[in-house]
């Protein structure tokens, strides 16, 4: 296996980083900027959007796993341990995602409006010891009081009350996270509301919304320690005729109230991608935060992988200069093939695909565009196709003391054998 030999991986890189110097790219600027990207792991590809409650609520909110691959983290000490043999095995300084019911509750219901810091403190002393930045979302499916498919927006104070107290309690403990850590926690809100047929009345359900999001971020929290940001959505299963939150709801919500908007990839229409949105939703933002999906056919989040699609969103971070204005987070969960190879694959594709972006010719192609030279610049963007991006990559691996190539997947196996296959 020559490609995982470290002399013929630095080799390659050699011969490789001439033919971008030919065109103008400084590979070895490109991987410096590249160690400074962080990606967000979501915690729940790990147990299939479980979490720790302990409750048998049904996972509702439109959400659907399939697949019964053995092996899924029980509790948060097995997602732990899940989490490091994936970060092993991918290059970079990372942060980690958590959703508020995966906190460690030792036993105790502790409902969603009595959530806070402490419950996360085994999470946050972790997370600080692996120098891992943390981001964090409020809950509001899998609960007796969603089971309707309605939280924020319920036409009954009680339960809206409720949740509001969640979402207060969740920035709360942004603010924690962000503290202990010495780094923002980005907390992004989704709720499932909608409904399945068309409604009489669709701007009642959207008072509500703008009036309980404006009750949960009433207090005013540094953004050294927690940045809001809130998720809109086209549809889902159960709100297929109307969402509460679509994207002109959360799009100026996000504008007047100073938010971030996050953008999930599988949120639109299947042929629409959030890449040609970042320019224009960073006119009149300051920052963003992104969901990066990959849907098949539907908001099915399957694993990311390295599509025209991904690779079209981190162009359009890299190249625009966002690289500072947006905040990538992953969100998928399979079940159907090892959940710790699943982060591995995910994580290292959004890189390849920033890597892929860093590597681009941008002045060449930007003054071809500038010329009215269209001919120029859809030849050399697809000449550019077939250099040795590879043999930088590997490098970049090598480098970082991480796996080169295919070698991770030894490593799963074995932690499959050895860790996942035991767990009943
Ligand atoms: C749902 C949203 C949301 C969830 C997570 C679990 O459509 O994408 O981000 O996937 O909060
Ligand atoms: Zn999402």
């Amino acid at each position: 296996m020559m490609r995982k030999n470290g002399k013929y991986v630095e080799r390659a890189f050699g011969v490789a980083s001439e033919s971008y110097r030919e065109i103008g790219v400084n590979v070895e600027h490109a991987l410096e900027r590249l160690a400074t990207i962080p990606i967000s792991l979501h915690c729940w590809q790990g147990d299939d959007v479980r979490g720790f409650e302990n409750t048998d609520s049904e996972l509702g909110g439109g959400l659907a796993v399939t697949g019964n691959y053995p092996g899924r983290a029980r509790t948060p000490d097995e997602m732990r341990a899940d989490f490091e043999k994936a970060l092993s095995l991918i290059p970079g300084q990372h942060r980690i995602n958590l959703h508020a019911c995966y906190g460690e509750f030792n036993g105790h219901r502790v409902d969603r409006d009595e959530v806070s810091s402490e419950h996360f403190q085994n999470w946050i002393d972790w997370a600080k010891a692996r120098r891992l930045g943390m981001d964090f979302n409020p809950t509001f499916f899998a609960h007796p009081r969603a089971a309707d498919g309605l939280t924020l927006t319920h036409r009954d104070d009680g339960i809206r009350k409720f949740w509001i107290e969640h979402g207060i309690r969740c920035r709360e403990i942004g603010a924690a996270i962000g503290k202990a850590l010495g780094t923002p926690c980005l907390t992004n809100l989704w709720i499932p509301d909608g409904s399945k047929e068309a409604p009489v009345d669709r701007k009642t359900p959207r008072e509500r919304l703008a009036a309980s999001l404006d009750a949960i971020f009433k207090k005013r929290i540094s953004s050294k320690l927690n940045l809001d940001a809130v998720e809109p959505k086209l549809f889902g299963i159960g709100s297929e005729s109307y969402v509460v939150g679509s994207h002109e709801f959360y799009l100026g919500y996000a504008i007047t109230r100073r938010k971030l908007l996050c953008l999930d990839a599988g949120h639109y229409h299947p042929t629409e991608s959030i890449a040609d949105k970042i320019t224009a939703v960073l006119q009149y933002l300051p920052e963003i935060l992104l969901h990066v999906s990959r849907g098949v056919r539907w908001d099915s989040d399957h694993v990311v992988i390295l599509t025209d699609d991904l690779r079209a969103i981190a162009g359009e971070i890299v190249t625009n200069g966002y690289l500072g204005r947006v905040h990538i987070g992953l969100d998928y969960f399979d079940a159907t093939i090892n959940r710790v190879a699943a982060w591995v694959i995910g994580t290292r594709c959004m890189i390849k695909a920033l890597l892929l972006a860093l590597l681009e010719p941008v002045d060449i192609l930007r003054k071809l565009e500038a010329e009215a030279d269209y001919t120029s610049r859809l030849a050399l963007l697809e000449e550019i196709k077939t250099l040795p991006f590879g043999a930088v990559w590997d490098f970049y691996c090598l480098r970082a003391g991480i796996p080169v190539g295919e070698a991770w997947l030894p490593e799963i196996k074995r932690y499959e054998r050895d860790v996942l296959s035991r767990r009943g």
